[in-house]
């Protein structure tokens, strides 16, 4: 039919685009070299499901060797869900989009000694040469580079406790509110302040969107007392409203938000405690910044003997279920 042509037509324009953008990233005339893995390009250029991932999540966030067992597992649930996996850091100075399987156990025993890298460190990091493990907000520039619309990672960063007073606040939301990238977490942990994290959210415009549920999840515990305004029951509705925000323009993210399994939900109390002493101790050290965030994940994992690593490999794999099942849910729309 005249109206399937024309879609045909449309998702062809796009996909040149798509290919355009990574061959001036590569070109000639452009200093910047992004590497794209071939299976990612191919499937991009086919229109096919792929999923971005992060990797602070696996430099930093989790203890060698569980990360690099985990983001081969993370790796494999999205393939056998019908998407492609890219893993996203940059090595050497170079951005990579997908990683190959020695890449990724390089950056596992890199562990932090690679520079946490968030939006404001990538120039840096590729011009000195470095490796970096991007957070959520430099997977999302480099996802959103190459055309990727889904990212899947654990918990996103936010507004921090005592924000008042260190003004630290995630430039992870700052990010969902200017590029079109939908990320797909667990909600985020209660180390940080959760109603004004969704205030924050709101501000930048972002859709914050919960998954069989009308409450934001904290990350270890399916709720936080927090409501969200958008309930989403399908990877279909997922597909749906991210359709819809890319079509009008919108030009920000998409945050839906998948709650823990329940099996899997830390004890509430005792993850609380843990964050409780986690806080007390980061601020006794003066410890601030960039370098807040892993001490807070390393120390909870500590005091909880190890729980909340569980808890935080089951959610990932969870999301990677859930983040593949979108993506090919949105190939299909595009179709
Ligand atoms: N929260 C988690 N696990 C993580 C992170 C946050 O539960 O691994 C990482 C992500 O990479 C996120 C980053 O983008 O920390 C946010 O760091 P900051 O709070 O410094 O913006
Ligand atoms: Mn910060």
């Amino acid at each position: 039919s005249p109206a399937s042509r024309l879609a045909n037509l449309r998702r062809h324009l796009d996909l040149t685009e798509a290919v355009n953008k990574v061959a001036q990233i590569n070109g000639i005339g452009g200093s910047m070299k992004v590497k794209v893995a071939s299976e990612v390009s191919q499937a991009l250029s086919l229109g096919r499901a792929v999923v971005a991932l992060e990797s602070t999540i696996i430099s930093h966030g989790m203890p060698y060797p569980q990360n690099l067992q985990t983001a081969i597992e993370v790796e494999s649930i999205v393939r056998e869900n019908g998407a492609v996996p890219a893993t996203i850091a940059i090595l050497d100075g170079t951005p990579c989009v997908g990683l190959s399987l020695e890449e990724l156990e390089r950056l596992a025993s890199l562990g932090t000694s690679a520079r946490k890298t968030a939006r404001r460190d990538i120039a840096n990091v590729v011009a000195r040469g470095e490796n970096g493990a991007t957070t959520v907000s430099a997977t999302m520039f480099f996802a959103s580079m190459v055309n990727i619309p889904i990212f899947v990672t654990g918990g996103i960063g936010g507004v921090h406790r005592h924000w008042e007073h260190s003004m630290d606040i995630s430039s992870d939301l700052v990010e969902l509110g200017r590029t079109p990238v939908a990320v797909v977490c667990a909600g985020v942990k209660s180390i940080l302040d959760i109603p004004r994290t969704l205030e924050y959210l709101e501000t930048q415009g972002v859709c914050v969107a919960a998954y069989k549920t009308n409450e934001f999840p904290a990350f270890f515990t399916e709720t936080s007392g927090c409501k969200v305004s958008c309930r989403v029951d399908s990877p279909e509705d997922c597909a749906c409203i991210i359709d819809a925000s890319f079509k009008l323009k919108l030009g920000n993210g998409i945050l839906i938000a998948v709650p823990i399994p329940q099996e899997h939900s830390a004890s509430g109390h005792i993850i609380e405690s843990a964050i409780h002493k986690a806080i007390k101790e980061a601020r006794e050290n003066n410890i601030t910044g960039s370098a807040e965030t892993p001490f807070l994940l390393a120390k909870v994992n500590d005091l909880t003997g190890g729980a909340s690593l569980a808890a935080n490999i089951a959610l990932v794999k969870n999301n990677a279920l859930v983040g593949a099942k979108v993506a090919v849910a949105l190939a299909e729309k595009r179709k």
